[in-house]
């Protein structure tokens, strides 16, 4: 899944696009370069950031989505509103990645209709303050039984199992050991069935790791993405969609698992 952020405040993980046209040309290369999902964002989710208002979020990304309506990929709108879940899905939005597991009054009902792909995120706290503090007793347990919890309220909602992903939301309330630790037992959360995105691409914690700059995360990117396959994970979001192409096809044949390129 290829990363494109539409938003002014995403400089620091080097990857902004403030234009229409620059949004566009960029997805394209990312198709170019093997992306098989693109994730399309208005609205910064980066520690610290501020909520932007609908129409704004909505003025960023529709005429993205309407212009990619037909780029030969699915195409997902990462979003946490309902109403734009609603007009992102009347665009062509094959997917709506929602960073607060449809929790939000009336964001189950948007998607409910419809028969988009969603994905459901585990986060603690919102993204202003979330990483003020992150607890958990066993971090892999609680984040497994949050996501048994949203997928039976999907479900319950008339969401079929089948049009779900998860994604244990990996820096979104988390210190870096939260994170380790998740990533290592990423595998039981891979076994409820559904399958699994894993969001590693730039994050502060390959920046702890490495002591390097979101721009300069991308050995450290491709290693966690090949580390989240190899630990289930079906989806992995990337900003540095060649490499991580590249690194999971050879992860696909000596593992013997689907050809990346079918
Ligand atoms: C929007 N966004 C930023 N990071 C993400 C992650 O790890 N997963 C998902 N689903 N969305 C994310």
């Amino acid at each position: 899944m290829g990363v494109i952020n539409v938003t002014p405040d995403s400089f620091s993980d080097g990857n902004r696009y403030l234009t229409v046209d620059q949004a566009v040309a960029h997805a394209r290369m990312l198709i170019d370069e093997g992306a098989h999902i693109l994730d399309i964002g208005g609205e910064s989710t980066r520690p610290g950031a501020l909520p932007v208002t609908l129409e704004e979020e909505r003025r960023r990304v529709l005429p993205v989505l309407e212009r990619l309506a037909d780029c030969g990929v699915p195409v997902s709108l990462d979003t946490q509103k309902p109403e734009l879940m609603r007009e992102a899905i009347a665009a062509g939005a094959s997917m709506i990645n929602d960073i607060n597991a449809l929790a939000v009054p009336g964001a189950l009902e948007a998607v409910a209709g419809a028969s988009a792909a969603v994905c459901l995120m585990h986060k603690q706290g919102d993204p202003r303050t979330m990483q003020q503090a992150p607890r958990y007793g066993d971090v892999v347990r609680e984040v497994r039984d949050y996501l048994v919890t949203r997928i039976d309220a999907a479900e319950r909602a008339g969401i079929r199992r089948e049009r779900l992903v998860i994604d244990p939301g990996f820096g979104f309330g988390k210190t870096l050991e939260h994170n380790l630790a998740l990533l290592r037992g990423l595998a039981q959360i891979a076994a409820l069935g559904v399958p699994v995105l894993a969001g590693l691409s730039r994050k502060s914690m390959l920046g702890k790791i490495t002591g390097r700059e979101p721009g300069e995360r991308v050995f450290a990117s491709v290693a966690a993405a090949v580390i989240a396959a190899e630990h289930g994970a079906r989806i992995v979001r990337a900003h540095d969609v060649a490499a991580t192409h590249d690194a999971l096809a050879v992860w696909a044949a000596v593992t013997g698992s689907q050809n990346l390129n079918q």
